[in-house]
């Protein structure tokens, strides 16, 4: 594999292994230049400590962009997640067009729900301008309540495959080429991912842990984006991620004071001896 450099753009939040903490370790054992960008600096995730600060670094954006085209600077994929407003998911959508090399992949997490429910500081206009974005995407990689959100389809916690599929055609309709949608469970002990690409829908089921693991969906997508830019083809890189977050979810569980995380870490050789 040729050495790449790739931006990501989400939130540091300084404790609670999620965003930045957990996609620049993946990206880097995945043996690639990790640029970042910073959308907002937390003292920890939103989702279960209270009184956590935010730093919005919207207005910082421009410059850094500026900086980066002086320098000539490109990246081979731009891979976007929790962003900190919406004034910023403009400011990122124009990174997504104008900052990538010309065989630049654009991969679009739209992180910003889970569980039927939007992330505290998100509302539907924010809603709104990550529709917007996720029309820039070659690849998005949303949880089924962000699918939701986006196409403004009814939350279910039990579906069939015709729902997934409309959800997915839906998805692709906003402008991304190629969909994997994560936590597809059709049976009470497994989930999977759908790939939809071309007008084709697979699936890879796997084992569904008893209890899920906050920030998985970074581990994901950070794995996800790992795996392609190491050559694999999406829905091979969909099942390592698939594969990996499992291994995280496991290493995790029975320790009730890692509520907040999962232990990614210790298992970051499993990925790399997936990729090859
Ligand atoms: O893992 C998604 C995520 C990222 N960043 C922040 C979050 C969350 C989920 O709650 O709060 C700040």
């Amino acid at each position: 594999m040729s050495y790449k450099k790739i931006l990501t753009i989400q939130d540091i939040s300084c404790v609670g292994q999620c965003s930045l903490t957990v996609a620049l370790p993946i990206l880097s054992a995945c043996g690639l230049e990790t640029c970042i960008l910073p959308s907002a600096v937390l003292s920890t995730h939103t989702a279960g400590f209270s009184g956590f600060t935010f730093r919005d670094l919207t207005d910082d954006m421009p410059a850094i962009q500026e900086h980066w085209k002086k320098e000539n600077i490109k990246f081979k994929a731009i891979y976007t997640g929790y962003l900190g407003s919406i004034k910023q998911v403009g400011y990122v959508r124009d990174i997504l067009k104008t900052m990538g090399t010309d065989d630049c992949v654009r991969i679009v997490d739209p992180a910003m729900a889970d569980n039927g429910k939007l992330y505290p500081i998100f509302n539907m206009e924010y809603v709104d301008a990550m529709r917007v974005l996720c029309g820039e995407a070659d690849i998005l990689v949303p949880n089924i309540t962000e699918a939701c959100f986006l196409t403004g389809e009814e939350y279910k916690e039990a579906y069939d495959e015709s729902y997934i599929r409309s959800l997915t055609e839906k998805l692709v309709a906003l402008g991304a080429k190629t969909v994997v949608l994560t936590g597809v469970s059709y049976e009470p002990d497994t989930t999977g991912v759908v790939v939809y690409e071309n007008g084709k829908m697979d699936y890879y089921k796997h084992a569904k842990m008893a209890k899920g693991s906050h920030g998985t969906g970074d581990i994901y997508a950070s794995a996800f984006v790992g795996a392609l830019m190491n050559d694999k083809s999406v829905y091979e890189a969909a099942k390592i991620a698939a594969d990996y977050t499992v291994k995280c979810i496991m290493n995790t569980q029975g320790d009730a004071d890692h509520w907040y995380g999962a232990k990614f870490e210790p298992v970051l050789r499993e990925l790399i001896d997936m990729i090859g």
